[in-house]
C-alpha cells in the first residue's frame, strides 16, 4: 500500500530530508520533495571565506550526547573530530549556552580582568536558571526574561556589591548589558524583552560539550541526501499554495500549485518552510486558510535574527586561549538590549565574537555575534560599510589604531526570501500549547474530511528542541512515523475486516 501512496514534502532543509528518508526506508517510493532553491540543506548551509570554511547557518550540535540524533548521524558518518566523540565530551553539561575561555574588552580600549567580571557572568547564568524554573508556574512576577533580568540584577547588585565603588558596580551591569545581547543572539530575538518568562523553561538543552563539523554542517545533510533515491527533490521549485480539504476529491486530497504554474496531487503533504516565511505568507500558501488556532500560534511564536559577520585578520589581537570576545560599552550600566538609532548605533548590538578553533584549520578568523533589528538593518549595508564599522569597533576595544581586517563575509538571513529570519523563540505570550497547534495536521481532528492531508515540521514545531538542527531532524521524523503509522492502522483494519 505504502508504494501508491503519494506524499510530497515541501522544502528541503533538515526537517523534509529527514521525513523523506524516514518514509523511504519504510517502503514509500512514491515521495517528492519540492524546493525553492537550487540547493538543499536550507538553515544548514557551509560556505567558504578564501580557503577557509564557514557556516552560514548552523554552527554547532547543541549537545552532543546519545540522544541527540544530528550527534547519532554525524558519528555515523565520521563527520565529527575524535575529542567529540569522547564520552568525557558527552558528558559536560553546558545548559545551551557557549563555552570557552573569554577575553572581554571595553569601550575605553582596557582588556578587563576576567575575574572582575566572573561575579556579573555569575549572577547572569544563575539569573537565567530561575527564569527556566517559572514554567508550568501559575502568575510570573515579570513581563518577560528581559524584564525579570534587569529588575533583579538592580536590586542584587544594590545587595551584593554594595560595598565595591560605583565605577566598578556599574562596569558589572555593563557585562550584564553584554550577556543579555548575547542571549538574544542565542533566543534569536530581537531584545530578552519579546522572550517569555513562563515559556522560556520549555526550551530543553541535552548534554554535552557543543562540537562544530570540520568538513562543514552541510556533511550532515549530503549524506543524508545521498540514501535517497535520485530525482527525488525538484529544485527551484517554490510551492505557492497547497490546496487542501477539497471536498470533491476523494483520492489525491490535495493540490500542491507550484509558482511555476505546475500542480502537483497528492494524499499527503509535509510542509517544512520555516516560520518566518509562515509568517508573511500563511494566507496565500494555504487555501482554505489555516484553522485560527493554528494561524494565532503561527503570529505567537517569535522568530528573529541572529546573523554572523566572519572577520580575517593577518595576527591575533587575543590571548592564544581565548575562544570567545565580549565586546562591553561602559555607558551601558541601563542594562538595554536595542539601539534606539540603527543607523548610527546598530554596531552596539554585536557583542562579541567566536575565535575559529584551531588556528592551524582556520588562521586568524572570528565570527561577530548579532541579532534582531539591528542585524536586519546591517544587511542593508554594503561589506565596505561594514568592515569600515567592525575596523572602527575592534581599534576602539583594542585601543590598537592599527589592527585591520583582510576580509569579511556576512551572512543575511532576514532576507533571504525563503527564511525571513533566523530560528523561533516563545515570545511573551506563547505557552506549550502554541507548539502543539503548530505540529498539528489539517485537517483538525474530530473533521470527517480524509485525515493528515497536511502534516507540519519544521525546527518551530518541535515542543522542546525548537531552533535546532536536532530539533527540525525529530520533527521529520516525527511527521514520517504519523504517516507510518496511519498506513499501518489502514492495513490491519482491512487486514481485520478481511478475515471477517
Ligand atoms: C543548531 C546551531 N545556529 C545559526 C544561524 C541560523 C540557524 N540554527 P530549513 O529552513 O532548514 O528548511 C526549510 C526549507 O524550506 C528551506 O530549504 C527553504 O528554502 C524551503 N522553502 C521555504 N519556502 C518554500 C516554498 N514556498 N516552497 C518550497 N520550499 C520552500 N541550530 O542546532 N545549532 O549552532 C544553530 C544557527 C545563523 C540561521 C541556526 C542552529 C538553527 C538550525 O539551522 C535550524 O533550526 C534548522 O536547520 C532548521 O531546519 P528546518 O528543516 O526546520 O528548516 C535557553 C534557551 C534558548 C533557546 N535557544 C537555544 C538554542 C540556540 C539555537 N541555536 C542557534 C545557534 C546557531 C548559532
Amino acid at each position: 500500500m505504502a508504494g501508491n501512496v503519494k506524499i510530497v514534502i515541501v522544502g528541503c532543509g533538515i526537517s523534509g530530508i529527514a521525513a523523506a528518508h524516514r518514509l523511504v526506508k519504510h517502503g514509500f517510493q512514491n515521495v517528492r520533495i519540492l524546493e525553492a532553491t537550487a540547493r538543499s540543506g536550507g538553515r544548514i548551509k557551509t560556505g567558504r571565506l578564501g580557503d577557509i570554511i564557514i557556516e552560514i547557518g548552523a554552527n554547532w550540535i547543541h549537545g552532543p550526547c546519545e540522544e541527540n540524533p544530528a550527534f547519532c548521524l554525524a558519528r555515523q558518518y565520521g563527520l565529527l573530530d575524535p575529542k567529540a566523540l569522547t564520552l568525557e565530551n558527552q558528558g559536560v553539561d553546558v545548559g545551551g549556552h557557549p563555552q570557552g575561555l573569554p577575553n572581554f574588552f571595553s569601550s575605553s580600549g582596557q582588556k578587563l580582568n576576567a575575574e572582575d567580571v566572573f561575579s556579573a557572568q555569575e549572577m547572569f547564568a544563575e539569573l537565567l536558571t530561575e527564569c527556566s524554573e517559572f514554567q508550568g508556574q501559575k502568575g510570573e512576577p515579570c513581563a518577560s526574561v528581559g524584564d525579570f533580568i534587569r529588575k533583579e540584577a538592580k536590586k542584587r547588585v544594590a545587595e551584593k556589591w554594595k560595598d565595591i565603588n560605583p565605577a566598578t558596580r556599574s562596569l558589572l551591569l555593563c557585562v550584564i548589558s553584554n550577556m543579555l545581547k548575547a542571549e538574544c543572539c542565542i533566543n534569536g530575538a530581537h531584545s530578552m524583552d519579546e522572550v517569555g518568562l513562563g515559556a522560556y523553561g520549555l526550551y530543553k538543552s541535552l548534554p554535552g560539550l557543543d562540537c562544530t563539523f570540520p568538513g562543514g554542517y552541510e556533511g550532515l545533510t549530503k549524506n543524508l541526501m545521498s540514501e535517497l533515491p535520485d530525482g527525488l527533490v525538484t529544485y527551484n521549485h517554490p510551492v505557492q499554495c497547497v490546496h487542501w480539504n477539497d471536498a470533491e476529491k476523494t483520492e489525491n486530497s490535495v493540490t500542491v500549485e507550484c509558482e511555476n504554474g505546475e500542480s502537483v496531487v497528492a494524499d499527503h503533504v509535509i510542509v517544512t518552510v520555516p516560520l518566518g516565511y509562515l509568517k508573511k505568507h500563511h494566507s496565500t500558501l494555504f487555501h482554505p486558510p489555516l484553522p485560527l488556532h493554528k494561524l494565532h500560534s503561527i503570529q505567537r511564536i517569535g522568530f528573529g535574527t541572529n546573523n554572523k559577520i566572519f572577520v580575517e585578520f593577518d595576527a591575533p589581537w587575543w590571548d592564544p586561549d581565548c575562544e570567545l570576545i565580549h565586546l562591553v560599552w561602559e555607558d551601558e550600566d541601563a542594562m538595554v538590549d536595542q539601539s534606539p538609532d540603527l543607523r548610527r548605533s546598530w554596531i552596539r548590538k554585536l557583542f562579541g565574537f567566536t575565535v575559529l578553533k584551531p588556528t592551524e584549520r582556520y588562521g586568524h578568523v572570528l565570527c561577530g555575534w548579532i541579532a534582531g533589528h539591528e542585524s536586519e538593518y546591517m544587511e542593508t549595508l554594503s561589506e565596505q560599510e561594514i568592515t569600515r564599522e567592525i575596523t572602527q569597533l575592534i581599534r576602539r576595544f583594542t585601543g590598537n589604531p592599527t589592527v585591520t581586517p583582510r576580509r569579511i563575509f556576512r551572512s543575511q538571513w532576514f532576507h533571504d526570501p525563503w527564511t525571513c529570519g533566523s530560528y523561533s523563540h516563545l515570545a511573551t505570550d506563547c505557552s506549550e500549547q502554541d507548539l502543539d497547534n503548530m505540529m498539528d495536521p489539517l485537517p483538525p481532528r474530530r473533521s470527517n474530511a480524509q485525515p493528515l492531508q497536511v502534516l507540519f515540521a519544521g525546527e518551530a514545531t518541535h515542543p522542546c528542541y525548537f531552533s535546532t538542527v536536532h530539533g527540525a531532524l525529530l520533527t521529520g521524523w516525527r511527521e514520517a512515523d504519523r504517516l507510518i503509522s496511519h498506513y499501518s492502522s489502514v492495513n490491519s483494519s482491512k487486514l481485520s475486516k478481511s478475515k471477517l
